[in-house]
């Protein structure tokens, strides 16, 4: 299979779940700033352009974390249980909509402006109090780790280059899955290839797993 996938995106998730799942993936890197090779490609099977998008063995193309992740989580990261998976649904929901897409993007889009941005981080807090009292007395999203975790990580790990302030909960929260094999190996090989796009950005940002 193969995956598009941007250096610390969102599509970090998928990197994840592939590791802690075993799949063997064939990575395919894009950056929107040089618009030919890999993102033309990833124009053509997506019209928005956007990570991830993974190309199965038999030739579907899938788009949408939600969807990429349950495909690649199926059996062992993706609960078959009714109301466990319910529960999933409604994190995978809350991840998308509430934070990554209302939160972070305008935060960490060189083109929003100002106002935007400033809108965006006046819904921080009340979504990032929810989020805390989600995680309120729990390991993981669900009993055990699962796909809303590694998407969780890959957006919580924003916060380090945008001003939304995280609770200690959710810190802690953010550095147990830090330490998870899995997200340590993505995290270390993803970084230099950030870094190496953004050198404006300092070198202590995100690197706590790949240290
Ligand atoms: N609705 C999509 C959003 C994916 C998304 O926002 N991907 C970002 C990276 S985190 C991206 O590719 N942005 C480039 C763009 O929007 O042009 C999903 O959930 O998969």
């Amino acid at each position: 299979m193969k995956l598009y996938f941007s250096p610390l995106a969102c599509s970090l998730a998928s990197r994840i779940v592939a590791y802690e799942t075993g799949t063997p993936l064939q990575l395919v890197e894009v950056d929107s700033d040089r618009p030919d090779g890999a993102y033309a490609e990833l124009r053509a099977i997506n019209p928005l352009a956007q990570v991830p998008a993974l190309v199965t063995d038999d030739g579907r193309v899938i788009t949408e974390n939600a969807a990429v992740l349950q495909y690649l989580g199926d059996g062992t990261l993706v609960p078959t249980d009714r109301n466990e998976r319910t529960k999933l649904h409604e994190w995978l929901s809350f991840i998308s909509t509430e934070l990554h897409k209302t939160v972070y993007v305008p935060l960490l889009d060189k083109h929003a402006n100002e106002g935007a941005k400033a809108y965006a981080l006046s819904k921080a807090p009340v979504r990032i109090a929810a989020l805390a009292s989600r995680l309120d007395g729990r390991s993981y999203a669900l009993d055990s780790f699962s796909v809303a975790d590694a998407y969780l990580v890959a957006v919580l790990n924003w916060s380090t280059v945008t001003p939304v302030e995280l609770p200690p909960a959710v810190v802690a929260y953010r550095t147990r899955m830090h330490e998870r094999p899995s997200v340590r190996r993505a995290m270390a090989e993803e970084y230099p290839l950030y870094a190496g796009r953004k050198p404006a950005i300092p070198q202590r940002t995100f690197q706590s797993a790949g240290s």
